[in-house]
């Protein structure tokens, strides 16, 4: 069965929830009483229907949109949409790379030396405009490998399933992309864009055992965001089935409230520990599938254009360590191990690691860069911060005071939780001397794999770390080089 075929078979019984969905979005829209009626979506995932259309004034504008009815026209001139805040406004905690599509990260290095990640300063990461959804207007559907393909509502996603709840420690693979040399493209993030939040939803093995669908492993589960614009690439992922049945949810709750609109409303994917990417926001659609989503077939079906990748982009082509020499990333139906660590191990069967499973990776929020700081009483200061690696627990932290040289272990202080939240440490320095310091922590996991010193230089040409050195690689992925990292304060007399 094609693609094609599959999504019109999901289309095809007369009473889905979408079809009610339809009928009744018709019946307001007949009657009047539909404002602002946002994406409507549960379509399978199609790209030929609209899906991030109706957005007001204020907010951002897909780079290309489907021709409105005159129905939604009409609709949208006769209601007044209140204005949205600025996103410096709603999120005075962060740093704006881009307002549109919105790219933000977190301004101070203060906020790691919090547990738990405010909203306000949890870093956002998004390629298109944030649509803007109704929940009742919304749904999920599950294709491919299943006994029936169907819809899922918000409320059955809610209240069918049980509810869970998981701490988690979200980065974007592009965190400290501004520190590769020569620099490389895309948003130049520095350290903000990674917070850790505790995030609530239905944990997806639930689903996909109650509705008969291949879960053994080897299999993966594509999940589809739905607010590209027309013509631009599905915000599509390829999770491998061991992990979306072990931990995996569909979440629609951050730190104990709904999701904003910014953070993937009404449902996000959340993988525990796995880099951000892979926690596609506005799902609609998820597709059980025996490789991941690879050539011709992802490629072709509602590509609008030439050159369009449509399923495969944000999966084959993009979030890979493409070293200099290479054109382009290696495609694999599937790889022997999922962990992004360890497929850098493996770089003679996986020449291009996937950003999955994040890479151990620390951060010292005090003192913070460019400080002065005046020791305690007794002549100590504390230095703090978090340390995390993604599903791996953190198994010590070290931290030096002088740029690398000699190291001192640190201690955890804080909540326990889930490995996949990250752990806070402190390190009490001992008679610091007057002046200019350079501090830089280190993290190991279980396995015993620590944080590089350095990014290499590209002609170094190397796919996994090595001596010492996070691969600079093409498009800036995963970066974890204490001393990039590394702070400059001034200890003050006491
Ligand atoms: N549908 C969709 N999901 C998405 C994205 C996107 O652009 N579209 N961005 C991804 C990336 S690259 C990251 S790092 C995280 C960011 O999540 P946040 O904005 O809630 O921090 O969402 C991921 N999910
Ligand atoms: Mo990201």
């Amino acid at each position: 069965m094609s693609q094609q075929d599959q999504r019109d078979s999901s289309r095809g019984d007369g009473d889905s929830i979408r079809d009610r969905f339809l009928a009744r979005r018709r019946f307001l829209m007949l009657s009047g009483s539909v404002a602002g009626v946002g994406v409507l979506a549960g379509c399978g995932g199609t790209t030929e229907e609209g899906t991030a259309t109706e957005t007001d004034t204020e907010a951002p504008t897909p780079t290309s949109q489907p021709e409105p009815t005159a129905t939604e026209t009409e609709t949208e001139t006769e209601t007044a949409e209140p204005e949205q805040p600025s996103l410096a406004e709603r999120y005075p905690g962060l740093r704006i790379l881009s307002p549109e599509p919105e790219n933000a990260e977190a301004a101070e290095r203060a906020t790691y030396g919090d547990y738990i990640t405010p909203r306000e300063e949890h870093y956002i990461r998004n390629h298109y405009p944030t649509p803007d959804i109704e929940e009742s207007e919304w749904a999920v559907s599950l294709t491919g490998l299943v006994d029936s393909e169907i819809d899922l509502s918000m409320e059955e996603i809610k209240r069918s399933f049980s509810t869970e709840s998981i701490t988690h420690t979200m980065q974007c693979a592009g965190n400290g992309r501004s520190y590769f040399e020569p620099q490389v493209g895309g948003n130049q993030w520095t350290f903000g864009a990674v917070g850790n939040t505790v995030w609530t939803g239905t944990p997806v093995s639930e689903i996909l055992e109650y509705y008969g669908a291949e879960t053994s492993d080897g299999y993966f589960l594509t999940v589809m965001g739905g607010e590209h614009p027309e013509g631009e690439d599905v915000f599509t992922r390829s999770i491998p089935m061991e992990k979306v049945m072990d931990d995996t949810l569909l979440a629609y709750n951050m730190n104990g409230a709904p999701l904003a609109s910014d953070h993937g409303f009404p449902v996000r994917l959340l993988v525990p520990g796995w880099f951000g990417c892979n926690n596609i926001k506005w799902v609609n659609r998820m597709h059980v599938m025996e490789t991941m989503v690879i050539g011709d077939e992802w490629e072709e079906p509602g590509a609008p254009e030439d050159g369009q990748r449509t399923y495969t982009h944000w999966q084959q082509y993009s979030y890979r360590v493409v070293p200099e020499e290479d054109t382009r990333a290696e495609h694999y139906e599937d790889i022997p191990v999922y962990d992004t660590r360890e497929q850098m191990e493996r770089t003679d069967e996986i020449r291009n690691a996937y950003m999955y499973d994040q890479v151990e990776k620390s951060i010292i929020a005090y003192p913070g860069e460019e400080q002065t700081v005046t020791p305690s009483p007794s002549g100590t200061i504390e230095v703090i911060g978090v340390a995390w690696a993604g599903d791996d627990a953190v198994e010590s932290v070290e931290v030096s005071t002088d740029g690398g040289e000699t190291w001192g272990d640190a201690e955890f202080f804080g909540p326990v939780g889930e490995a996949t939240g990250w752990r806070q440490f402190r390190y009490v320095w001992e008679n610091p001397e007057p002046g200019e310091h350079m501090l830089a922590s280190r993290a190991t996991d279980e396995r015993g794999y620590a944080q590089p010193a350095t990014i290499s230089a590209p002609e170094d040409q190397i796919r996994g770390i090595e001596n010492d050195m996070y691969p600079w690689n093409q498009g800036g992925y995963g970066e974890n080089a204490y001393e990039s990292l590394a702070v400059t304060c001034t200890v003050e007399e006491q």
